[in-house]
């Protein structure tokens, strides 16, 4: 008997399955019909696509271009997560708009004047052993010669500092295997000092170099003091990458103007673009690092400029710190694998990928094995000694990441727009496939790291053309997502970025972020320290010294603590906010109307604004971030009079005022509205409490925040009873009316919290009851009904328990409620309710589904 049961319920579950399969199946075509969308087409969406609450396996940060931002965007789905502003205020954040954000904004000041924008390029992650930890990001900006610090804590830019000697920077950012420094290469040669020279003096004065900026790791923060920078001829330098493993220690740089070319095209001289591609070679500069290091803490090797310590050419020569060696002309990408042994170089101009062999470079160093020198005295090695080999990859060739299977590389070839997936082992190419359009930057996960992980590749690419709606002559970028996982390269998605043209993408596993939800209470985000204006509930005020004015102010759901601030025109108003929450999530922003003020406060945040009251005149202050029911009401007003006129005023209207009779009812009925909602939160905290809350962490998070805006309600109510006893029945009302709002906060969460915990402890839905959850609410039932409460119908627990035969009573029910109306029990309640249950015109699969809901309810019916 029982083995037969056991078949019978194979068979009917696989029947079941099958149906089901079918089901889908069929819909599946429809839609790919309706959307015209190939089986490839489907297969690409399944494999990006996110349902709600899903998280990406990669977090992707691209240089956000002119926007002098970065992007943070999800893979697979291509989702993005986040514009952190960098050289460019960014409103939403407060960046540039309160204090402590413009104290970082403003290091980046170059030579006295404001620069409000940045050329963002090359994104850079910390590395611990050449691979990524997941702390620091670092980007340049390639038009003001600045590196950014950003902190992955808090996914905020932490520091910026200005190149003290170079007048562009391209070759940033890129760290040491232990983030000692950030590398940043100049590309426009110029006078290392801010004087004038002619540009006949290219040669003798213009230079270009290398600046290392040394980072603390511990203080998140670059030492401008112990940095340094090694010069370089003029050759305009382009990328760098810097040896990993067998080639710890070294760095290397290539260029695109070993012609030592100055244009002059309006002149009638040939232009830069002819000038710098005459000869057949360029010069990759090769340099050990870690001795450079050295040699800068000695000031006999170092000469200042401009405040800075600069490694003169010949020192390094001298000390067998820098050589050269030829590379196809006007190179761009130049990427060492991640075990260190080769340099691949892309060749721009050259349809090989010439790939360098460490070893052999050392040997020929260790031998002195030179096939010259070059006009400044640097060693130039033999290119053919120094070559492991060449690669025919094709037209345009700028950029390179690395795969996951040994010796696998990808490279980008913009003028063929194609990303082509070669061995750079074996020095053949395995697949290629084509890219819209114009591809740049490649990068596969983690693939510049020493651990790179397949799966995905961006192709950042340069045009988008067609392959977007028509928004104007400007195009949007488009960065498109590949799946490398299998043999053969796959297309999966288009993302367009309507911000800026993203040079380079870091990408990191996701489980090696861990940000922060919230901030220690008080803390002033730029500097991770705590805030000098932190202030704590109870502990707000306005202070005057001279005409300075100081607020110390709190914002929580939904007020903002002073709400009237009165000054003199013409104070110095520097504003002290905290956000006193400690709720995921709860930001509120703030903001004084015509002040150009702005500032975002996350949990536990304080910042500081400043401002001088100059114009005249009342200017609503308030919260920007839709933060609550009553986030509207979360407001205030700065008042600046000016102290030298006299202000005429009298009062004219009166404010309608209730009869002492009519006060004293409308106490009563808000104190009886407190009384009763609060048995409802006790009721829940009961029921929370009775359940164990606080196995679950989310349940239990949002239990404590019920928790702490009902501990607010004690202070008002002895607030209320005061002026009660005071007779000022008016303040009374309103205290009492305080305490209502946190109760209707405290009940917000813990519903919530219950909601949360029912669906923990439950025993799980089936997928029909699943489905007659949704037919439930989404069928219009759920207006009526409320599980285990009445509301304008009967509480469903216990339907099926009703009526006899009910499961058939419910579905005829539901299907014709008509049918039903004259039975007794249906006559009562009608007259009970006065209402009569509508036909919502269900399928039988719904009302089957609905009945399994029923079913699950009444399991669970004590939850309820
Ligand atoms: S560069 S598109 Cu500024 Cu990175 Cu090669
Ligand atoms: Cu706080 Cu809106």
């Amino acid at each position: 008997m029982k083995k037969y049961l056991h078949i019978m319920c194979y068979v009917t579950l696989g029947f079941l399955f099958v149906t089901q399969t079918v089901l889908a199946e069929s819909q599946f075509q429809e839609i790919m019909k309706k959307r015209g969308l190939t089986e490839e087409d489907a297969i690409a969406a399944l494999k990006v696509y996110n349902p709600s609450g899903k998280h990406d396996e990669y977090y992707v940060f691209v240089g956000g271009g002119q926007s002098g931002q970065v992007l943070v965007y999800g893979v697979p789905s291509m989702r993005p997560l986040k514009y952190i502003g960098v050289f460019t205020p960014e409103p939403w954040q407060g960046y540039g708009f309160d204090t402590d954000s413009k104290e970082v904004l403003r290091q980046g000041n170059v030579r006295g004047r404001e620069i409000n924008w940045g050329d963002t390029h090359h994104p850079a992650l910390s590395e611990t052993d050449g691979k990524y930890d997941g702390e620091y990001l670092f980007i340049n900006d390639k038009a003001n010669t600045r590196i950014a610090v950003i902190d992955l804590k808090y996914f905020e830019t932490s520091q910026i500092v200005v190149n003290p000697i170079f007048k562009s920077t391209h070759g940033g950012a890129f760290v040491t295997p232990n983030t000692e420094y950030v590398l940043d290469t100049c590309q426009y040669a110029a006078p290392l000092t801010n004087d004038y020279y002619p540009i006949e003096a290219y040669q003798d004065v213009y230079r270009g170099g290398v600046t290392f900026w040394k980072f603390d790791r511990q203080k998140g923060k670059i030492q401008q003091k112990e940095s340094f920078s090694l010069e370089f001829p003029p050759y305009m330098q382009d990328l760098t990458d810097l040896g990993k493993g067998v080639s710890e220690g070294w760095a290397f740089t290539n260029s695109i103007n070993s012609e030592l070319y100055t244009g002059g095209i309006e002149k009638g001289l040939p232009p830069f673009e002819a000038g710098c591609s005459r000869n057949d070679t360029d010069f990759l500069h090769i340099y050990n690092w870690k001795k450079l290091a050295q040699l800068a803490k000695d000031d006999k090797n170092i000469k200042i400029i401009n405040g800075h310590r600069v490694i003169p050419i010949d020192v390094a020569v001298k000390n067998s710190a820098l050589f050269l060696v030829p590379e196809n002309k006007s190179p761009h990408g130049v990427d060492v694998s991640p075990d260190g042994r080769h340099i691949i170089v892309s060749g721009k101009l050259d349809t090989h990928a010439s790939v360098y062999d460490f070893n052999k470079i050392m040997k020929l160093i260790q031998n002195r094995d030179f096939e010259g020198k070059d006009s400044y005295g640097i060693p130039i090695l033999d290119m053919k000694k120094s070559l492991y080999g060449q690669v025919e990859v094709g037209l345009g060739h700028l950029h390179n990441t690395f795969g996951k299977e040994d010796g696998t590389i990808y490279s980008s070839m913009y003028v063929d727009s194609q990303v082509v997936k070669w061995n750079y082992k074996e020095l053949k190419v395995i697949d290629k496939i084509g890219i819209h359009y114009n591809v740049g930057h490649l990068e596969a996960m983690e693939g510049k790291s020493a651990d790179p992980q397949g799966e995905y590749l961006i192709a950042i690419n340069k045009l988008a053309i067609d392959r977007f709606l028509p928004v104007g002559p400007l195009h949007p970028q488009n960065n498109q997502l590949i799946d490398i996982g299998g043999k053969k390269m796959k297309l999966l998605l288009d993302m367009p970025i309507p911000l800026g043209e993203p040079h380079q993408g870091a990408s990191i596993r996701a489980s090696k972020i861990r940000p922060e939800v919230r901030f220690i209470m008080g803390t002033n985000s730029r500097t991770g320290k705590p805030h000098v204006g932190k202030t704590l509930a109870g502990q707000e005020k306005i202070e005057r010294k001279g005409n300075h004015v100081s607020i110390y102010a709190t914002v929580v759901r939904s007020h903002i603590n002073p709400e009237r601030v009165t000054v003199n025109k013409g104070d110095h108003v520097t504003m002290y906010i905290t956000n006193v929450e400690r709720a995921q999530d709860e930001t509120h922003g703030f903001t004084i109307d015509h002040y150009n003020v702005h500032t975002s406060l996350e949990p536990g945040e304080t910042t500081q604004i400043d401002f001088v009251a100059d114009i005249e005149g009342v200017f609503p202050y308030y919260c920007t971030e839709f933060c609550s029911a009553l986030h509207i009401e979360m407001m205030g007003y700065l008042l600046v009079k000016d102290p030298n006129k006299n202000y005429e005023w009298i009062q004219k209207t009166k404010m309608q005022s209730l009869s002492p009779e009519e006060l004293q009812m409308e106490y009563k009925k808000i104190r009886a509205s407190n009384k009763a909602t609060d048995e409802v939160i006790q009721s829940l905290f009961f029921f929370l409490e009775e359940k164990n809350y606080t196995k679950y962490t989310t349940v239990k998070n949002l239990v404590d925040d019920a928790k702490d805006q009902y501990a607010k309600i004690d202070l008002e109510r002895e607030k209320s009873a005061k002026a009660y006893q005071k007779n000022d029945i008016n303040n009374a009302i309103l205290f009492e009316n305080m305490i209502w709002q946190y109760m209707i906060k405290t009940a917000d969460s813990a519903i919530r919290a219950k909601d949360l915990l029912i669906n923990n402890i439950a025993t799980p839905k089936s997928e029909s009851a699943k489905k007659g959850e949704i037919a439930f609410r989404e069928g219009g039932c759920s207006g009526c009904h409320v599980i285990g409460k009445i509301s304008s119908g009967p509480d469903l627990i216990g339907v099926l328990k009703r009526h006899r035969n009910a499961q058939q009573w419910v579905a005829e029910y539901i299907k014709d409620p008509q049918s039903k109306f004259n039975e007794p029990y249906m006559k009562k309640l009608i007259e009970f309710f006065n209402l009569k249950m509508p036909n919502q015109n269900m399928s039988d699969r719904e009302i089957k589904d609905i009945i399994e809901y029923f079913k699950w309810i009444d399991e669970n019916a004590d939850l309820f």
